[in-house]
């Protein structure tokens, strides 16, 4: 009897051992407006890329070794000659990108819908520089590139189906005719194209249905790259369109790029947004990660059943974490870190960095245009809770001109808490909503001018609480707004929600500074 126990203490012990819980992970990966994401592998290093639209630097360039934890190390396209974005908004400039590694070169091409369609840079080093753009002739969105035996091909959808021709990747010229050669399972939108080679067959993944609440990852076959492809009998391998994802909060799965780690196992990144109470989303859509179990000969098979979520409880590479982001950025450095952008072609002259304060040259291009970049420098939302908190002076201000800090989803909605110089001398502090054409003011409340003022706003799925302090302890409440009106789901857009400090002049002759103390970004519980 007591070797029974014994046995079965054993046999207990073993499984438990066998089921110990993987060290798991939470999706999404990179958190906060980050679409469309490529992923490529050079030995034990991955890199990342996501689209990146009206916003300069283009396409945020992410660093791991484990798929897990992503750090940015910089954007692929850092300089005005390299991204053209005139007039460009949230459905313009820079759409997915695609990043290969070939032959000691990597590869980053995307299309910017703002200027000459489809381009390609490359380089040695992925930290950069990047080449000058390379023009290809080939049409469509989310062009990607296959390499094999010293050809390059490339993949697009210059109307609704895919299409392959060979290009010289040096030059951009193009070696064979365009072929379309799948046009998907007969959703909307085929899109977002990736060719792979494995087990003597070329696999072909794209997205079909929009990349709303409809999208999905559908993957075709063949034995040539050119085709005839034939699709998965069980396509598609991801979606949350299906009964099995009806209440999972992550929506919108699609856009999904595959990569095969050191150790043989095989991994999609792909889109996806989080839905808040009433289906709405604020964050964009982010990047997720799930793994793929892709016999020999056979079909991949994306997370089991074709869906992801929050917590994945799965056997992952070894992880190794990141140090943890700091809460404050006190402007004491020479140059802003990689997560701050700017709008459209911007203007480096009117940015400073001295003496531990951010100083923004007020300018009279307002938040709401597109003809131009105001003087606005924004990070992505990328928590759900937060506190977000700056302090600022107006200097040698004139009636009208303004600074603040906004809630900014494009030129059209955002919301600001505007430090304003009054006709009299005085300073006013105010909260503007623009959504569209609506625009509506709460009343101006008087605080002192010249001396510092903290803004702060404070987020959560459900609203936004906006507020102000003149001794940096209390904050008194200047209103706040449901989160659903600035959601994609009511104001539309391929971006997500971003933090930024602005500074607005009433006329050209203003010489008005904006000088920010610290910026402040908090998870809140
Ligand atoms: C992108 C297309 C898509 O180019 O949305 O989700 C477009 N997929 O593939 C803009 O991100």
């Amino acid at each position: 009897m007591r070797k029974l126990i014994l046995l079965a203490g054993l046999a207990f012990g073993l499984s438990a051992w066998a089921q110990q819980p993987s060290q798991g992970y939470r999706n999404p990966v990179i958190p906060g407006f980050h679409p469309d994401p490529s992923v490529c592998r050079a030995g034990n290093d991955f890199y990342l890329v996501n689209s990146s639209f009206q916003y300069f630097p283009g396409v945020p360039l992410y660093h791991s070794t484990d798929l897990v934890h992503w750090q940015q190390i910089g954007h692929c396209l850092t300089r005005p000659s390299q991204l053209k974005l005139d007039g460009a908004s949230t459905w313009g400039g820079i759409y997915a990108p695609t990043i290969r590694y070939n032959d000691g070169v990597f590869y980053m091409i995307t299309t910017n819908v703002t200027d000459k369609g489809n381009f390609l840079v490359h380089a040695t080093d992925p930290a950069g520089p990047w080449s000058e753009p390379v023009w290809l002739e080939q049409g469509g969105i989310d062009p990607s590139l296959y390499f094999e035996d010293g050809k390059c091909w490339l993949v697009s959808n210059p109307s609704d189906a895919i299409y392959l021709c060979q290009i010289d990747p040096t030059t951009g010229e193009q070696l064979t005719p365009s072929k379309p050669i799948w046009t998907g399972t007969g959703g909307r939108y085929p899109e977002g194209p990736h060719i792979y080679k494995k087990d003597g067959w070329y696999y072909l993944l794209i997205s079909e249905g929009g990349t709303e609440y409809g999208h999905k990852v559908t993957i075709a076959r063949s034995r040539r790259i050119d085709g005839p492809y034939t699709g998965n009998p069980a396509n598609p391998i991801l979606t949350h369109i299906n009964q099995n994802a009806q209440s999972n909060p992550i929506q919108g799965t699609g856009h999904a790029d595959l990569v095969q780690a050191p150790d043989g196992s095989w991994w999609m990144v792909c889109l996806a947004f989080r839905t808040f109470g009433s289906q709405h989303h604020l964050m964009g859509r982010e990047t997720f990660l799930a793994p793929v179990r892709w016999d020999k000969d056979a079909w991949p098979v994306v997370n089991a059943d074709g869906t992801i979520s929050l917590q994945m409880d799965v056997p992952t590479l070894p992880q190794q974490s990141l140090p943890a982001r700091p809460e404050r950025t006190d402007f004491d450095t020479d140059t802003l870190g990689h997560e701050w952008v700017y709008v459209r072609n911007y203007h480096p002259e009117d940015y400073r960095l001295k003496d531990g304060r951010l100083c923004l040259r007020a300018t009279p291009v307002g938040l709401e245009t597109t003809d131009d970049s105001p003087t606005l420098v924004l990070r992505r939302q990328d928590l759900p809770n937060f506190c977000a908190t700056t302090s600022l002076r107006l200097r040698r201000a004139s009636a009208g001109d303004e600074a603040g800090l906004t809630v900014y989803m494009y030129e059209d909605a955002h919301s600001d808490i505007v430090l304003r110089r009054q006709a009299d001398g005085q300073t006013g502090v105010t909260l503007r909503h623009k959504m569209g054409r609506l625009t509506h003011e709460e009343p101006l409340a008087t605080v002192p001018s010249d001396s510092y003022v903290s803004l702060r706003v404070e987020g959560t799925p459900d609203a936004y609480a906006f507020s102000y302090s003149t001794d940096g302890r209390t904050f008194r409440p200047l209103g706040s707004l449901n989160s659903r009106y600035l959601s994609t789901e009511t104001v539309g857009g391929f971006t997500g929600l971003m933090l930024g400090l602005f500074a607005t002049s009433a006329d050209s002759s203003s010489e008005a500074e904006a000088q920010f103390d610290y910026f402040d970004y908090k998870e809140a519980r």
